[in-house]
């Protein structure tokens, strides 16, 4: 086996985003991008000899090729094993998955998730650490100094290491596992959630659709749903990963799945409707006429925990992004349970669940998961609101309404504006920032601030700060909005706006949310001067 050892120079703007590193295609596939950043990837963590590691990604386009690539540096680098799924697909929860119950030392995950997939679109790569999540800062910021610095990378001569078929094969001295990407994380659902119940569920003609949106969920959807389960066929849908995704962002929301909500809203819905995205840790949750925001199913999630096998004996704690709505913080209220809040990102939630502080944790985004692996997790979501409609026999509707008389409601929705000038959308933000401490007590819409702050979040468990999350404004009667700039974005900047009104009065609580929620749109629209700033009347997307 020959290591060649490459000279490079730096390459600018390799810094790790929200979710890993996030360009156009075409930027990966330029001589040494890849590389650059996996060896930088090495550097930072002191070298992979003699190392495990779990490799995949969420099928897109480039996601075969950039494998090998890994496949060889990881050889040259000298790492002992790689455990890669079937024609290196692997959803970023089975991810977590296997580096866990293989006790690899990481793990690469080729995705950029939510963003579209294509020659023309975005690619990705993660970099996850041994306890199977997301690299936490102190890692990603030495990854981004490793790739200033670099003037070298290894890489081994060799054809193509065959993907398409399980088994174990080596590339020099070493071990490279090809593994059914769904076969350990259909066990892992298995553990954790009365099968049997939800068995009965579909038996008795409960109908469902998955959407799959061609991205790498359709696997572990028919196989389980369908396969497992016994959902009829044809619950699952778009279930095959396609490279483009079928040129539509992978994004389960109200827009990019419109499709989905659509035949939810109609007189012959099925009973539950659900969506993941490109690699299968986000989730939508949809009843029959009824779209459940993330934050609620969150907080749903919580106060049913203990109807589920894996959650019975309770809850250590429950923790939520900084902008994800307070609708779970009421319920931790009610059950007594600790509730903790975190930057945006899953990075941030890995700490509180390895020290045992937390097991479920959610984002706005999207994003639900606990600690049965350290990613937000789509398909888990699916099976745990499975559980709870099975152990209740109660209708989302139902649920949902019960869920709110009892623990209050916390009207929620996103805008985001997209690919809006960088200087433009800095200079908002820079303009909020100046104005935080003359903003409380002054009534703006008929809305009086009482307090406005920069998020700063201190870990409890390893004391590190993290500043500069998301502007945050409070009004008076509870509303809320936050402001922030996102970091998975390829093309300018996306300003993200996230708007909260509190309902307790069980007469209002049933409220169309876009009416309970123009007050505090247009007071946020005053106070940040969007349309001013950005040129935009209307955000791009809703959810
Ligand atoms: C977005 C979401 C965030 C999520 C992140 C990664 O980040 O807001 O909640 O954790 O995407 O999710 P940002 O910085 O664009 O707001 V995924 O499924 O794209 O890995
Ligand atoms: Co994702």
């Amino acid at each position: 086996m020959t290591i060649n050892t490459i000279a490079t120079t730096p390459i600018e703007g390799q810094k790790p985003g929200t979710s890993g590193l996030r360009k156009k295609t075409h930027v990966f596939k330029q001589p040494h991008y890849l590389e650059n950043f996996i060896q930088a990837t090495w550097n930072a963590i002191g070298g992979v000899s003699g190392k495990t590691l779990v490799l995949g990604g969420d099928g897109r386009h480039f996601n075969k090729r950039a494998a090998q690539v890994v496949l060889r540096m990881a050889a040259a680098g000298g790492a002992k094993r790689l455990i890669v799924g079937q024609d290196a697909l692997l959803s970023t929860p089975a991810a977590s998955n296997l580096i866990r119950i293989n006790g690899a030392d990481g793990g690469i995950i080729l995705s950029a998730s939510h963003n579209p997939g294509g020659p023309d679109e975005d690619f990705g790569v993660k970099f996850n650490t041994s306890n199977g999540g997301p690299a936490p800062e102190s890692i990603t910021d030495r990854i981004f100094s490793e790739t200033q610095k670099i003037s070298e990378y290894s890489i081994v001569e060799s054809h193509d290491v065959d993907l398409s078929t399980p088994g174990t094969t080596r590339l020099g001295d070493m071990q490279i596992e090809v593994v059914d990407p769904v076969a350990a994380y259909q066990a892992l659902m298995e553990k954790l959630f009365d099968f049997a119940k939800i068995r009965a569920l579909f038996a008795s003609g409960f109908r469902v659709r998955f959407d799959a949106m061609h991205a790498v969920t359709g696997p572990y959807a028919t196989a389980i749903l369908q396969g497992v389960l016994g959902a009829p066929a044809g619950s699952v849908v778009n279930a095959t990963p396609l490279t483009d995704f079928g040129g539509g962002h992978p994004d389960p929301n109200p827009i990019w799945a419109k499709d989905l909500i659509d035949r939810m809203m109609a007189d012959d819905a099925p009973d539950f409707g659900a969506a993941s995205d490109g690699d299968g840790d986000r989730n939508m949750i949809v009843g029959r006429g009824l779209y459940v925001t993330p934050s609620d199913s969150l907080a749903v999630l919580a106060a049913n925990a203990r109807l589920v096998p894996a959650y019975a004996s309770g809850l250590a704690g429950v923790a939520r992004s900084m902008p994800t709505s307070r609708a779970v913080d009421r319920v931790a209220e009610t059950l007594g349970l600790q509730c903790y809040e975190t930057p945006t990102g899953w990075k941030f939630f890995g700490n509180l669940m390895d020290d045992g502080r937390v097991t479920l944790c959610g984002e706005e985004s999207a994003g639900t998961g606990s600690d049965h692996v350290r990613e937000k997790d789509g398909l888990w979501a699916v099976l745990f609101w499975l559980n709870i409609l099975a152990e209740t026999g109660q209708s989302v509707q139902d649920l949902m309404r019960a869920h709110w008389q009892r623990f209050g409601r916390n009207f929620y929705t996103r805008h985001d504006y997209e690919a809006v000038e960088m200087d433009k959308a800095n200079a908002l933000i820079a303009s909020l920032r100046a104005r935080l401490s003359d903003l409380p007590g002054q009534t703006i819409a008929a809305k009086t601030v009482t307090q406005a702050d920069d998020f700063s979040y201190h870990d409890p468990v390893d004391g590190s700060t993290s500043a500069h999350q998301g502007i945050r404004i409070a009004f008076e009667g509870g509303a809320r909005v936050v402001f922030r700039l996102s970091g998975t974005g390829t093309e300018g900047a996306t300003l993200r706006v996230y708007l909260e009104d509190v309902e307790e009065d069980p007469a209002r609580i049933f409220a169309d949310p876009a009416e309970a929620l123009a007050g505090v749109i247009e007071a946020a629209q005053q106070i940040a001067g969007i349309r001013s700033h950005t040129g935009r009347d209307a955000p791009d997307v809703t959810t």
